[in-house]
């Protein structure tokens, strides 16, 4: 990667944000702001694809706001703004929507999912979710996404837009490329190895939310499925609920894979468990305390989202501008 060029990612203000979600996306996002010009949204225009309540996506709204600083996020180095407040998000997503076929989207993999989940509400944006998240990315003229793996999809999506207008037109867009981490780019659902921990998964004793305290972690954990073989060793094929266990531990202690492993040699599950539950809800416990005094001071927080909207519009707004003119939108 290289540096000093444009960041862009967003989370959705859906439920609490999981372990999964930190390690995948939010953990990553802090370290990369020193490195480039980062701009971090609240998707919450994504969130309405499935039907949500509007007291709580509203304080949801300000809970992942004041989410992203506790975790390390820095305002003043990041554009951190929630996607509504830039009506250029809406209005590039029509025209790309212009750009991508029909048949693109009945096959994306989160479509197919989610509609299963929400069979009575397959609506229109939930179809559309990829193109309004290349209208995100392509607005910033993004080098790098940051993001889990569940997310590779649109990205790739994204990419074949942005080629597609550049190609019609002239060179419009960058064209962005995915940035995983190296470990905790997909964190498993810790009753069912074989599915990604969600926010929104039907059991919540499988994800571990950041909201959780001590106890819960803990319980969770120990409630965690593992195998009958009693080996704590990496390998994802045939110990799929262990390694997702030690990737969590190796990545919320900063250990390597190796390390981790060296530290339960010749330990029990349940053991492991319970030093897995620690050094998560160890880490956890100042987030939680850093995010409460935050929602303390909501003018604080309502004047960092503006002036970050402000900043966001400013980049968005050139962008949709050049996109008006050459497709020949009259402008005066
Ligand atoms: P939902 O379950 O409500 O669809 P989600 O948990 O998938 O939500 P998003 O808001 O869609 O969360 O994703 C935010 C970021 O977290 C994305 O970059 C996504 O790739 C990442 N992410 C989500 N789940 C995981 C996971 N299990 N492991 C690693 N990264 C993840
Ligand atoms: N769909 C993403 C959230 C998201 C996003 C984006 C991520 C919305 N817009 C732009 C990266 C870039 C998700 O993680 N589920």
């Amino acid at each position: 990667m290289e540096e000093n060029k444009n960041l862009y990612s967003a989370v959705q203000p859906t439920n609490s944000l999981t372990i999964g979600n930190y390690l995948g996306a939010v953990k990553n996002f802090v370290a990369l702001q020193n490195d480039y010009n980062c701009f971090y949204a609240i998707a919450n225009m994504h969130a309405i694809t499935v039907r949500q309540n509007p007291a709580e996506l509203r304080r949801r709204t300000l809970e992942l706001a004041a989410l992203y600083i506790a975790c390390g996020i820095d305002p003043e180095k990041c554009v951190l703004y929630v996607q509504s407040h830039v009506p250029a998000h809406a209005e590039l997503c029509w025209v790309l929507n212009t750009f991508t076929y029909v048949g693109e989207m009945e096959r994306m993999t989160q479509f197919k999912d989610k509609s299963r989940k929400h069979a009575d509400n397959i609506n229109m944006g939930l179809m559309d979710y990829p193109v309004l998240m290349a209208a995100d990315i392509l607005l910033y003229q993004t080098a790098y996404v940051p993001v889990g793996k569940d997310q590779t999809q649109h990205v790739e999506i994204a990419r074949d837009i942005a080629q597609r207008f550049n190609n019609a037109y002239s060179p419009t867009f960058t064209v962005p490329e995915c940035v995983y981490v190296k470990a905790g780019a997909k964190i498993c659902d810790l009753l069912d190895p074989s599915k990604k921990m969600s926010k929104s998964a039907e059991n919540a004793n499988g994800s571990i939310f950041l909201s959780d305290d001590k106890d819960t972690v803990i319980r969770k954990f120990k409630r965690a499925v593992t195998d009958s073989e009693a080996v704590i060793k990496f390998d994802p094929e045939n110990k799929p609920g262990v390694s997702n266990l030690l990737s969590i531990y190796s990545v919320f202690t900063d250990k390597s894979m190796a390390e981790a492993e060296a530290d339960f040699a010749g330990k029990g599950y349940g053991d492991f468990k319970l030093a897995v539950g620690e050094a998560v809800a160890d880490k956890l416990a100042p987030i939680q305390c850093e995010q409460a005094r935050l929602l303390a001071d909501k003018a604080y927080l309502d004047g960092v989202l503006k002036s970050g909207a402000e900043r966001a519009a400013f980049t968005a707004n050139k962008t949709l501008s050049k996109v008006y003119k050459k497709i020949g939108f009259y402008q005066n």
